[in-house]
């Protein structure tokens, strides 16, 4: 191996490992795995998936391709020998940014179980240049700024391949740029990124995110999910999912005749996933594509409807993509046809107003055609689908029982074990071995242990070792200072009023009034957030805004700052995420129960040694059943008062404001005159107006609930003992949670590839 570096380094740089830089070393590295990855051969299976997602969340990829190629130790050793450090070298590359939180977080894990189960399936999506926005704090505010994540070299690679795309006013012409995917040990897909050459960075405005909206040729792949809060960017979303949809379909019948086999069999040879909605006009565009190849219509409908399945992932309504007729006349008119012929099959077979693909006011339900014109639906966990098949989409239950499963979500322990916690990997391998790595289940092995004094202090001091490590992060990245010796309560995903940041907030301002009455947590506490708020969305800006103030005002206050300390990490993202999960004592997952689909931090979390505090909502629900009462805090209604509440709309967050003196004062804190004099007072007024007047996602509700709960927590962490034996069982019962079962799942239950 160190030849072949050796080799690299002379042939780029006239350099060698003792005398090159650490950029120097990056280019070679990436050189060396894209080498071994041609050693590879494509994975074939009869039946070839395509992931198609608008996100993929892939993360850094050096270290992860390097174990997955079974040399991470050696390049590791190989690399310190000449005073050399892989952890330094990492940070060379720059996190591709191509997606928002879970559900492109999920099709990147997906992408490694598929590919490490051996079964053929490649991502398809888009090559976002500027990617999700990158966050930064300036006056305790959210800034949004320009991501530039290509480098040159990258682990692109340019395949040279392009389609033509049809709009009504233009057509243009497609790049395909391919990353590999390497699968643990063995296995290698693709992931198609299809991108522009007239995309223009040079139209954004300074280094923010603003951009001519209009201006299609230009900014089509410059950014993922640009603000859809008006007209205009909503329609830059349609020229996007098209765009991805017809170069998703383009290549698959490509593919499919160079394959030598017959279109009127596409659905013997493929099948499409469609992931949440944003790429369901692949299923007009499929069927437009196969009439023009001289198949009839209602057999190219039949091929359609058994090549495509499509995966919930919300019950929010906002997230259930409706595109007024107009908009889609305006980019994709020769797919209106189609969708109004598919209209008429179902008026035909059912007057249901909640079913109809088009509504009365004419507005296309994305949804509804992917659950009419695909063989499966599925939600993400337990839970979810419950509710999808009891009241979100009861109505489709009734006429296709046959087509909803459920498909609990999972996580890739390459990455988020092996690969961010080392020590913590080769100490379970010491006690059970290492056939955990090729299947998750073993490690329910490590029960065993339960009583083992030693293995619980082990465990406590690998715990320990992780959060000096976050420090360290910390520290030379934001120059803040934590305590490792503090508790480290995390709470980290998107920012939704939905996930309930602000009632983790809310208990902060609720011990700040108890600490000045007196009170002294006996362990100190650090409570960590990391979330990115979308641009036009301002409560959650304000929410941001606000745990910002509180954090100020904890570090300017000696009294306070002896036992808490709040830090909002700037930027959260796949590469901090590595050095949170860990670190985490107290996996903070409080989001309304009913509206949180699974989650899957919750999982990466509990797998790294957390103890979750939650409610019973999406995966929470199957990891109590896994763990038991005793090594979980459960608090909070149930999902099933939570529906009842918006159905009689008897939620009244007054009420709870007004007859609770401790909710009140912990709500009056956000605008007091303290906070005013940090903060900007509309902001803070308006989130305080919203909490004790609306408060849609019921933070008032279960705040009382999860006070109690969360100091009965931070007492029983007291006892390490205890503790540590909770964190081994949360370890131990994580097995189920590998994306690896769920993958096997998927293939078992709908994509049926070998
Ligand atoms: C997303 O990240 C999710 C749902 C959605 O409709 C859109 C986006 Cl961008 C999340 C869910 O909120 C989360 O509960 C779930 O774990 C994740 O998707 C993966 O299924």
């Amino acid at each position: 191996m160190l030849t072949k570096l050796n080799n690299l380094l002379q042939l780029q740089f006239k350099k060698n490992i003792d005398t090159c830089t650490n950029e120097e070393l990056y280019i070679a590295l990436l050189m060396l795995v894209k080498s071994l990855s041609n050693n590879r051969t494509v994975t074939v299976t009869k039946r070839k998936l395509y992931y198609i997602s608008a996100e993929f969340l892939i993360g850094k990829l050096l270290s992860n391709n390097l174990i997955n190629l079974g040399i991470y130790d050696e390049i590791n050793d190989l690399l310190k020998k000449h005073g050399k450090n892989l952890t330094d070298i990492e940070e060379i590359e720059l996190e591709p940014s191509l997606g928002n939180g879970g559900l492109g977080r999920l099709a990147a894990c997906f992408l490694d179980s598929i590919a490490t189960l051996e079964l053929s399936g490649d991502g398809v999506g888009l090559n976002y240049h500027l990617g999700l926005f990158k966050q930064k704090f300036e006056n305790h505010l959210q800034k949004e700024t320009k991501n530039e994540w290509i480098q040159n070299p990258s682990w692109l690679n340019d395949t040279k391949i392009g389609f033509d795309v049809q709009f009504k006013d233009f057509t243009l012409h497609s790049h395909l740029y391919d990353i590999d995917v390497l699968g643990y040990n063995h296995g290698l897909n693709k992931l198609h990124l299809f991108d522009l050459d007239s995309v223009d960075e040079n139209i954004v405005q300074g280094d923010g995110i603003s951009f001519d909206l209009t201006d299609i040729k230009r900014n089509l792949t410059l950014f993922l999910y640009p603000d859809d809060s008006t007209r205009e960017g909503q329609i830059l979303r349609i020229y996007q999912q098209y765009f991805m949809v017809s170069n998703a379909a383009q290549l698959i019948l490509m593919e499919e005749k160079a394959k030598g086999h017959d279109l009127r069999k596409l659905h013997e040879y493929v099948c499409v996933q469609i992931n949440d909605t944003h790429p369901s006009l692949v299923i007009p565009e499929l069927i437009w594509r196969l009439t023009n190849e001289g198949i009839n219509f209602d057999e190219a409908v039949h091929i359609v409807t058994n090549t495509c399945a499509y995966t919930n992932h919300t019950i929010l309504a906002e997230a259930l993509e409706k595109w007024p007729m107009d908009y889609l006349q305006q980019v994709v008119p020769h797919l209106i046809p189609i969708i109004q012929k598919l209209n008429d099959i179902v008026a035909q077979k059912s007057d249901n107003e909640q079913v109809q693909i088009i509504d009365k006011e004419n507005r296309v339900h994305m949804a509804n055609m992917d659950i009419h014109f695909g063989y499966s639906i599925n939600g993400v966990a337990s839970l979810h689908t419950d509710i999808l098949k009891q009241s979100e989409l009861h109505s489709f239950y009734e006429l296709y029982p046959e087509k909803f499963n459920n498909k609990t979500n999972g996580i890739t322990f390459r990455r988020w074990l092996i690969h961010c916690n080392h020590e913590l990997s080769q100490y379970i391998t010491s006690l059970i071995g290492d056939d955990f790595k090729q299947d998750a289940m073993k490690l329910e092995n490590l029960m065993q242990f339960i009583n083992d004094e030693k293995v619980l202090n082990h465990l406590l001091q690998i715990k320990m070792n992780s959060k000096k490590d976050l420090a360290t992060y910390l520290k030379h990245t934001m120059n803040v200072t934590i305590n490792p010796d503090s508790i480290f309560d995390i709470q980290i995903k998107r920012l939704h009023e939905y996930k309930r940041q602000q009632m983790n907030l809310l208990y902060i301002t609720h011990l700040i009034l108890r600490i000045r009455q007196g009170y002294r947590p006996t362990t100190p506490i650090t409570f960590l957030f990391g979330a990115k708020a979308a641009p036009a969305y301002v409560i959650a800006k304000d929410i941001i805004h606000a745990i910002l103030c509180v954090q100020e005002i904890i570090a300017n206050d000696p009294v306070l700052s002896k036992y808490i300390q709040v830090v909002m990490i700037e930027n959260y993202n796949v590469t901090n995420a590595e050095k949170l999960i860990p670190a985490c004592d107290i996996s903070e997952q409080i989001s309304l129960a009913s509206k949180e689909a699974s989650g899957t931090g919750n999982m990466k979390m509990m797998l790294n040694g957390a103890v979750t505090i939650g409610t019973e909502d999406g995966a929470n629900v199957e990891i109590h059943e896994l763990v038991g009462d005793d090594n979980i805090y459960i608090f909070g209604e149930s999902s099933s008062n939570v529906i009842n509440h918006y159905a009689n709309h008897d939620y009244n967050a007054n009420a709870y404001y007004t007859n609770d003196n401790e909710i009140k004062a912990a709500v009056d804190f956000i605008n007091s005159p303290e906070m005013a004099a940090i903060g900007q007072i509309d902001n803070l007024n308006r989130l305080h107006h919203e909490l004790c007047t609306k408060d849609w996602f019921m933070t008032l509700l279960d705040l009382k609930s999860y006070i109690q709960t969360k100091d009965k927590a931070f007492a029983d962490y007291e006892d390490r003992l205890k503790w540590a034996k909770m964190s081994l069982t949360n370890i131990a019962k994580a097995g189920y949670f590998s994306s690896d079962r769920t993958i096997s799942e998927y293939n078992h239950d709908i994509w049926k590839l070998n």
